[in-house]
C-alpha cells in the first residue's frame, strides 16, 4: 500500500505533498493518508486555491478602482468648509453667495414687504447657518381696520388708503359730507393721490369712471395688491441687451450691463482674471518691491440700491478666508461718491460697508475698498474691493 504524507503550512499556497517513507511503510503513520483521501484532499485544497485567488483578484480590483478615483482631477470633492445654500425668499433677495464658513448672506424683501426672521445669517463653523431663515410677509397697513363708517382699506406702501362711502370722507372716512357735494363719480385719484397720508398710488394714479387704476414707470410691473411697483428682473429672463462677455446686474426699475477689467500691467505687476468677478496677482519679479505691495487680488461688486433708504445701512461685508497674519485693516481707498460710504469693522475678521446717509437717485455710486493683513506690523497682502452701487431713480 502506498501512503502519502501531507504538512500542512499556515498557508495554502505553503502546503506541500511529500511521498512518504521507501515503501517500508509510513514515516508518520498519525498524519498518513491512503491515496483516495489524499486526491479528495487535493480537490478540496484546489477549490480553496481557487476561491482565495478570486478574492485576491476582487480585492486587486477595488484597491485599483481606488487609485484610479485618487488620480482622477474630478473626484475632488468640494471643500466640506461650506453651509448648505440657502432660498431666496419669495418676494426678497439673498445678497451674498458664499456659503464658506465665516461668511454671511443678508436678505432683503421687495417693495411692500418687510422682512420677518433673520436679516443676515452666517455659516457657523459646524456648517451650519445662525438665525432663522427669513421670509417676506406683504405689509398689511389695514389690519388694524382704519378706515370708519364702512370705508374700504387700500394697503399702501407703508400706508393705507380709505375709500369711502357716499356721504363720507376723509383720511378714515369720518367726516359727513353734505349730500348736495356728493359726485356719482369720484375721481379718486385727484382726492386721495396729491396727499402723501391719503396716497393711493406707489406711483401714479389714472382716474377711470366709477374707479382708478395705479401706473408704474418703465422697468416695473403692477404688484397683485394694485397699488405697488415691482422691478422687472431683466437679467433673469431674455429681457436684457447685453451682449455675449459682458454680465447682466438687475437693478430697481433697469439693469446694467458690466465687463469687470483687471488692472493693465504696470510696475512689473499683472493681474490675470481667476473668475468674472475677480482678479489675482501673477507672481512678482524677485526683485520688484512695487509688485509686492501691489493689491494681490481684486474683486468686483455690484450692489443694486433703491433711492432715499434709510441710513446707516450696512451694503457689504468683506472678511477673509486665508487668515494667517495677526489683524486685519479696512479702509475706503477711492472711488467717485465715496462721501455717502464709511467702512468699520464689525468684528476682528470682518469690515462693513456702510451707507453713511441717503442717496437721490438715479445715481451710480463708486468706492474702492482695501483690506490689508498684517502680521506683526509686517503687510502680509492687499484685498481691493471695487464697489459699484445702481441707485434707482424712485424709491421702489
Ligand atoms: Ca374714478
Ligand atoms: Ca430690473
Amino acid at each position: 500500500m502506498e501512503y502519502w504524507c501531507l504538512i500542512l503550512a499556515a498557508s495554502p499556497a505553503a502546503m506541500l505533498i511529500l511521498p512518504a517513507g521507501d515503501g517500508e511503510g509510513p514515516v508518520f503513520p498519525q498524519e498518513c493518508l491512503s491515496h483516495q483521501q489524499v486526491l479528495s484532499t487535493v480537490r478540496q485544497m484546489q477549490k480553496l486555491l481557487s476561491a482565495q485567488e478570486a478574492a485576491h483578484l476582487q480585492g486587486m480590483r477595488s484597491l485599483k478602482k481606488q487609485l484610479s478615483v485618487l488620480h482622477s482631477p474630478v473626484s475632488i470633492c468640494p471643500s466640506a468648509d461650506t453651509c448648505p445654500q440657502l432660498a431666496v425668499p419669495l418676494n426678497g433677495r439673498k445678497l451674498g453667495r458664499s456659503a464658506r464658513v465665516g461668511h454671511d448672506v443678508h436678505f432683503i424683501c421687495n417693495a411692500g414687504f418687510r422682512l420677518v426672521g433673520s436679516e443676515s445669517r452666517t455659516c457657523r463653523r459646524d456648517r451650519t447657518w445662525s438665525g432663522t431663515q427669513p421670509f417676506c410677509r406683504s405689509i398689511d397697513e389695514c389690519a388694524s381696520n382704519p378706515c370708519a363708517n364702512g370705508g374700504t382699506c387700500v394697503d399702501g406702501n407703508q400706508s393705507y388708503t380709505c375709500l369711502c362711502p357716499r356721504g363720507w370722507s376723509g383720511a378714515s372716512c369720518q367726516t359727513p359730507i353734505h349730500p348736495r357735494r356728493a359726485s356719482p363719480d369720484v375721481d379718486e385719484c385727484q382726492l386721495f393721490q396729491p396727499n402723501p397720508q391719503t396716497r393711493i398710488c406707489l406711483h401714479d394714479c389714472l382716474n377711470l369712471p366709477g374707479s382708478y387704476r395705479c401706473l408704474c414707470p418703465p422697468g416695473y410691473v403692477l404688484h397683485a395688491d394694485r397699488n405697488t411697483c415691482e422691478d422687472v428682473d431683466e437679467c433673469a429672463g431674455s429681457q436684457h441687451n447685453c451682449t455675449h462677455g459682458e454680465l447682466c446686474i438687475n437693478t430697481f426699475g433697469g439693469h446694467r450691463c458690466v465687463r469687470p477689467k483687471c488692472p493693465p500691467p504696470r510696475h512689473n505687476t499683472s493681474y490675470v482674471k481667476t473668475s468674472s468677478f475677480q482678479c489675482e496677482r501673477n507672481p512678482c519679479p524677485t526683485d520688484s518691491r512695487a509688485c509686492r505691495l501691489a493689491a494681490t487680488s481684486i474683486s468686483f461688486h455690484y450692489l443694486p440700491l433703491q433711492a432715499n433708504r434709510t441710513v446707516p445701512r450696512v451694503l457689504f461685508k468683506m472678511s477673509t478666508t486665508r487668515f494667517v497674519g495677526d489683524s486685519l485693516r479696512f479702509a475706503i481707498i477711492g472711488g467717485r461718491g465715496q462721501g455717502v460710504f464709511a467702512v468699520r469693522r464689525s468684528d476682528r475678521q470682518t469690515g462693513e460697508l456702510v451707507l453713511s446717509s441717503p442717496v437721490v437717485g438715479p445715481a451710480t455710486l463708486e468706492v474702492e475698498l482695501e483690506m490689508s493683513e498684517f502680521s506683526r506690523k509686517v503687510l502680509l497682502g492687499k484685498h481691493i474691493f471695487k464697489v459699484t452701487a445702481f441707485v434707482s431713480q424712485y424709491e421702489f
